[in-house]
């Protein structure tokens, strides 16, 4: 009889606070040791050279979802999850949307039906609000809170999706009362419309006006409305995908000022520019790139980097949103051809996302190995409900482990990936750092780059209040509301 069913040995074990040399116990899918030497074990895996990392968590992450007014994704739950273990991923937290003209509860049965038996990871679901009835704001969200969706995103663009300020506030309301996470797409409506108008008249339709439609300015005024309704309404807020310095700044000056707001940046505001959105001749291949908010330029990657070692921003998620490059639902698809704002608005990026962050962050020196955790794994689990199951190494996490090698290089590659899309917006970068294998609850998930779990091996995870969603003045105030 051994002690434990596995002992990952030899490795060094990084969490968000401390980087040392221990092996890891597991035994029924719980770490049950972290000590110097372990040997009572079924099964010995030498990670000897190899950091030994909490699986990530990409609290972003789109799958099977008719999105933005656009065909539909190119991943469901089982392409998708695969991707994200393949990238050293262990729990993805997608989103549950309510179409317009119907409750947000059905909207939650019809995700669960495409994951439920099929995830291949663990996951859980923010909600979507897009219509805000009485009905949903006083009964529905409360209760599906209640029931583990402890966080829900809103819009302040897209005419399917957006959401007036009176009822942002409504919403930020009914947030403070049932103590949920609000997520906001910062991006103002009516000057993207505006923009946008502007550039068809005068001929501008190719992907890169995308960009130009909506520049930094029409980010930053959103994030001040948001952080300003927050402020107003006492509740905290994250603002989700942050591309440059006007938004960042924005949060800055929020946090300094001692308010609840949160932020979380993505790969492509430190990897892609507008400028890709180019394509060749301003051809439609520029359309691999076209994401909301847009990349900007590497003075915003910058900015970026300011807001990520700084404390600006809490996570780095992926903010995978697949769309196909070819087909009738692709990027290039007819009606796409004729103007920028018919282009699916999204990128692949959940096998990525780890290694873009290790080989930018880690690798190249401006980010330490623990403040990798933090932003891929351990900060999203505590923002979201998932800690102290998720998000770190130690007697009675779940065993979701990456093990890392920090010295190899890849070249991120279409041909390599696990998702449904066809294509990459990184296609022939070079990274330092890469997964070599990839621990769900104990068991071998991904091993080089071959994905061994399941279908229907993710479990559904219900997520506790998050702590980050208490208004800046308290409990009491809290249930006062
Ligand atoms: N917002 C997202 O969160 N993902 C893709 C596109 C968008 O606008
Ligand atoms: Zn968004
Ligand atoms: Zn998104």
């Amino acid at each position: 009889m051994h002690d434990f069913d596995i002992a990952i040995r030899g490795g060094t074990i990084v969490t968000a606070s401390d980087s040392y040399r221990a092996d890891v116990g597991i035994r029924a899918g719980k770490i049950v040791a972290v000590a110097e030497r372990l040997t009572s074990a079924a099964k010995t895996i030498d990670a000897s050279g190899l950091l030994v990392m909490p699986g990530g968590i990409d609290s972003h992450v789109h799958l099977a979802q008719p999105a933005f007014g656009g065909p539909m994704m190119a991943d469901g739950f089982e392409t998708g999850t695969r991707s994200a273990l393949a990238g050293g991923n262990t729990t993805v937290i997608p989103f549950a949307l309510q179409p317009r003209g119907q409750s947000l509860r059905a909207a939650v049965t019809d995700y669960h039906r495409e994951a439920d038996g099929i995830s291949l990871c663990d996951y859980g679901f923010h909600l979507i609000i897009t219509d805000p009835t009485p009905s949903v704001v006083q009964q529905e969200l409360p209760s599906l809170v209640g029931d583990g969706y402890s966080s829900f995103k809103v819009f302040m663009t897209y005419d399917d999706l957006v959401l007036n300020d009176r009822q942002l506030l409504e919403v930020f309301s009914a947030a403070r009362r049932c103590q949920a996470l609000v997520m906001v797409h910062c991006e103002g409506y009516d000057a993207i419309k505006f923009l946008t108008e502007k550039l068809e008249q005068e001929g501008k339709k190719a992907p890169y006006y995308h960009a130009v439609s909506r520049p930094e300015v029409v980010e930053r005024e959103a994030t001040h409305r948001a952080i300003s309704h927050g402020e107003l309404i006492d509740v905290p807020i994250m603002v989700v995908h942050v591309s440059g310095r006007q938004a960042m700044e924005q949060i800055r000056w929020a946090q300094q000022k001692g308010l609840k707001v949160y932020g979380e940046t993505c790969p492509q505001y430190i990897a892609l520019t507008a400028d890709d959105m180019k394509g060749l001749n301003m051809d439609e291949s520029g359309g691999k790139y076209v994401c909301s908010p847009p990349p900007r330029d590497h003075a915003a990657w910058d900015a970026i980097w300011e807001g990520l070692t700084g404390g600006v921003f809490q996570t780095f998620s992926s903010d995978h949103c697949p769309f196909f490059y070819e087909g009738s639902q692709g990027k290039k698809n007819p009606k796409a051809r004729t103007s920028f704002k018919w282009v699916p608005n999204g990128i692949p990026g959940v096998e990525t996302r780890l290694p873009i962050l290790f080989s930018k962050g880690v690798a190249e020196g401006r980010i330490t190995a623990s403040e990798f955790v933090a932003l891929t794994s351990t900060n999203h689990a505590k923002m979201y409900g998932l800690y102290p199951e998720k998000g770190s190494i130690g007697v009675g996490f779940d065993a979701d482990l990456v093990l890392w090698d920090p010295k190899r290089k890849e070249v991120l590659r279409q041909e390599i990936m696990h998702h449904g899309a066809d294509y990459i917006p990184y296609e022939g970068m070079q990274v330092t750092g890469f997964p070599v294998m990839t621990l769900l609850r104990g068991e071998i998930a991904m091993e080089e780059g071959k994905v061994l779990a399941q279908p229907g091996q993710g479990r559904f995870l219900k997520r506790r209040i998050s702590p980050y969603a208490l208004p800046a003045s308290g409990r009491a105030a809290a249930s006062a509301a």
